[in-house]
């Protein structure tokens, strides 16, 4: 079979084998910036907008890509390469592939090489939407005091320097800087990252920033700028070397990095979008008026899920979710924890079937054919688990109920940030924290409390008698009898109900 690079040029003889854009691309304008066009992006808020794009009469809702950091440099080359365009290959259930090209992409900039160009497009009227997803992490949220980081010496930089920005604030704040200056609309900025109220918190984030860096702008923003929540769901493991060879082999695209998930997708938004939107409700999004329970209910259970897996995964030497969920004990941890501690924090979610949600992670988790890593579960988990998994705990603590669960997941992270397991296998860990969580869990061995010291992941946790003592005992436990009995014991006497 003769191979084709993807890019315009090929598209049509692409289109023989696979489904790609039937709309005309370079009738498409950007309505929407989106920064951070990693894998999520490309098989969540792109793929919705490629879906929608092939309504004839929608062509102002293009994507314009924004690489804003040094580390975007190879996903901006690779699409800059390949004219936006990109493959999308679902891992169906029984093991088939679905490809599809993906054009909703249709600009890109790179922000290090040239910023103004970026705030520019930002700025720009035909923007009505910036979208985001700047991970966890991004926000800049400092656990300790609740506010924003301005020790961040990034932070420092885009104060001292408002036109050479490096963070997603100082570029929002001077786009914004410049749509007042000239009179013009604002715009909506979107947040697509695991966070509670991820619209809500973007926008106290954002002015905490502008507060100090153009305290004259907050009323402007206040008026003209809303910030919707949004709920956002597809797992989308990291593209293996693999993956490009398949699409290669098996369907002749010369690929430089396409994107591979699965099947399920959803998009729960609150319908708040100051300066129009598109109808992405006609594609499968849903719009509510209230979107907090369904983001509760997904960060709670899948997210957190997903770090139950990875860290006693981890501690277990597997390297890929589907092995975990597939070792008994775990799979009975995690619906424990499901059931007993995450549950009774939820409270009625209107319209939602838990029990068929929690009955579907336990499938989609299970999907032997993605292989989503350990390691990317369990990278940047000092920022991911005070949004997945410390909300149950202070919850379940005000209400009396059970923790000895989630304090488990702590105690396994703590001996995980040792950064080798039980069997001697070196544990990569991926985290802005990683100097400070290992010397943490070095300390933890003589004094387990030492972990729960680093205020900036656990706040006042260690002030809670009833949770240290679960923890001291789960840290105890594993320690002295091994990840996997300790596991077995935990689970023993609770009832494996989810
Ligand atoms: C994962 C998420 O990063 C993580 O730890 O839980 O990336 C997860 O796969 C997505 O949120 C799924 O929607």
């Amino acid at each position: 079979m003769k191979n084709y690079k993807l890019n315009n040029i090929n598209l049509s003889a692409i289109s023989e084998r696979v489904f790609t854009p039937q709309y005309d691309r370079s009738k498409v304008t950007a309505g929407i910036v989106h920064v951070g066009i990693g894998g999520f992006h490309r098989a969540h808020e792109a793929f919705y907008t490629d879906e929608l794009l092939h309504d004839p009469t929608v062509t102002e809702w293009g994507i314009c890509g924004i690489a804003l950091l040094d580390f975007d440099t190879k996903i901006y080359n690779t699409l800059k390469d390949q004219d936006g365009l990109y493959t999308l290959i679902v891992k169906e259930l029984d093991g088939t592939l679905t490809k599809r090209v993906i054009g909703s992409i249709v600009e890109c900039l790179y922000a290090p090489k040239n910023p103004l160009k970026v705030i520019e497009k930002m700025a720009n009227p035909e923007v009505k939407i910036i979208s985001l997803t700047i991970t966890e992490g991004g926000y800049n949220y400092d656990e300790a005091t609740g506010a924003f980081n301005f020790k961040n010496p990034l932070i420092q930089q885009d104060l001292e320097n408002p036109q050479a920005p490096k963070t997603v604030f100082g570029y929002l704040a001077q786009a914004l800087k410049l749509r007042k200056e000239r009179g013009l609309k604002g715009c909506t900025i979107q947040s697509c990252d695991n966070i509670q109220g991820n619209g809500h918190f973007a926008k106290k984030m954002l002015l905490s920033y502008v507060q100090v860096a153009e305290p004259e702008l907050v009323a402007w923003i206040e008026a003209n700028v809303s910030f919707p929540n949004a709920m956002v769901d597809r797992i989308t493991p990291a593209t293996s070397p693999l993956d490009i060879e398949i699409l290669k082999e098996t369907s002749g695209i010369d690929d430089a990095w396409p994107v591979v998930c699965e099947p399920f997708k959803q998009w729960v938004i609150e319908d708040d979008f100051i300066a129009g939107r598109p109808a992405w409700e006609t594609v499968g999004a849903q719009f509510v008026e209230d979107v907090v329970p369904y983001e509760k209910m997904k960060l709670s259970l899948l997210n957190a899920g997903h770090s139950v897996l990875g860290i006693l995964g981890a501690l277990y030497g597997y390297s890929t979710i589907d092995e975990a969920a597939s070792n008994a004990d775990i799979s009975s941890f995690l619906r424990i924890y499901m059931g007993n501690e995450v549950t009774p924090t939820l409270g009625d979610l209107e319209g939602v079937n838990l029990k068929n949600y929690k009955f579907s992670l336990i499938q989609r988790f299970g999907n032997t054919y993605i292989k989503d890593q350990i390691d990317r579960i369990c990278s940047q988990s000092s920022a991911k688990l005070p949004i997945f998994v410390l909300p149950t705990i202070y919850s379940q603590l005000e209400r009396k109920g059970a923790i000895d669960h989630a304090a488990f997941i702590i105690a396994a992270f703590a001996i995980y940030s040792v950064g080798v397991n039980e069997f001697g296998t070196q544990l990569i860990i991926k985290d802005v924290m990683e100097t400070v969580l290992n010397e943490k869990a070095i300390a933890s061995r003589k004094n387990p409390e030492a972990f729960l010291e680093i205020e900036s992941i656990f706040g006042k946790l260690k002030n809670d008698s009833t949770f240290v003592k679960a923890y001291l005992n789960a840290y105890q436990n594993i320690v002295q009898n091994g990840i996997e009995k300790s596991v077995k014991d935990i689970n023993s006497n609770v009832l494996n109900e989810i």
